[in-house]
């Protein structure tokens, strides 16, 4: 039976012969306003549409093109993914974990996810970046759901007790003092949360509220990786402001949020 590990595995070999890149040290999933602001990263020597490679499903978000950039930075050699694929779109969970296990599978050992979210947090209004300390998954769905890995892998049992890898985040504080870190609290979608749930997401512990990253950060960290998040708050959650969401104001946000996360990802990704 064709397991998820190996669409992965083919994927990852159709991407090495197409960038002829034998091994990525660092993969990072480009959320909105971090894949306008990723150019500053430098110029991707390959650029191959997801759409060719083996599992990949097509986003239906618009300005979500699936594709995937490599590009060395330092000696770095990194995959941009952009383009990430959601539940919302009707998507399973491997389907949405499927771009991370072929980044991990095409050799990356660090896992970055970006994202934009709801901030709970008023003091964390739009533009505030946050380092992604831990989440809490109420998508109700796993990546691991389903039979058990094959071996060598580990098993569906994966610990996430250092989740969001502890040496990165540190790393990314002592370059990054400005960053606080918070606890993304991920929720299927697409509709934004209604002021109840905003409240009981903040009395659980959480800082921040997306529709993405928590299944992708499981199965990488099942891959072994180590995994870093980060967020750009794009609107406050609702309940916290007056007025309501908008999704156009959301989009805003992470236009005018661009160029000052493509410096911070290329201050950043040095350090990793
Ligand atoms: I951007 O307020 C963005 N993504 N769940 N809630 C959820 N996802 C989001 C939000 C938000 N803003």
């Amino acid at each position: 039976m064709t397991t998820p590990y190996d669409l992965a595995q083919w994927a990852a070999d159709e991407l090495r012969a197409r960038t002829g890149v034998d091994h990525y040290d660092l993969a990072i999933v480009l959320g909105s306003g971090w894949r306008e602001g990723a150019g500053a990263l430098g110029t991707p020597h390959s650029v191959v549409p997801t759409g060719s490679l083996t599992g990949f499903v097509s986003p239906t978000v618009a300005g979500h093109d699936g594709k995937i950039l490599s590009l060395k930075v330092g000696d770095k050699q990194v995959a941009l993914l952009s383009g990430r694929v959601h539940l919302y779109e009707g998507n399973t969970a491997a389907q949405v974990a499927h771009p991370v296990r072929t980044l991990v599978a095409a050799g990356a050992r660090q896992v970055l996810l970006t994202n934009a979210c709801g901030g709970i947090n008023p003091e964390l209004g739009p533009g505030s970046v946050v380092v992604i300390k831990d989440h809490i998954n109420l998508t109700a769905t796993s990546p691991m759901e389903g039979d058990n890995p094959p071996a060598p892998l580990a098993s569906r049992f994966v610990d996430l007790t250092d989740l969001y890898s502890r040496a990165l985040r540190a790393r990314v504080l002592e370059a990054a003092p400005q960053l606080t870190e918070g606890v993304y609290v991920g929720f299927r979608g697409p509709h934004y949360e209604t002021p109840a749930e905003i409240a009981m997401a903040r009395t659980m512990g959480g800082t921040l509220v997306g529709m993405s990253t928590v299944l992708e950060a499981i199965a990488a960290r099942h891959l072994g990786a180590e995994v870093l998040g980060l967020s750009l708050v794009s609107n406050l959650a609702a309940g916290v402001a007056a007025q309501a969401l908008s999704h156009l104001e959301v989009l805003a946000a992470g236009q005018e949020a661009a160029a000052s996360l493509g410096a911070l990802l290329a201050q950043l990704v040095p350090v990793l």
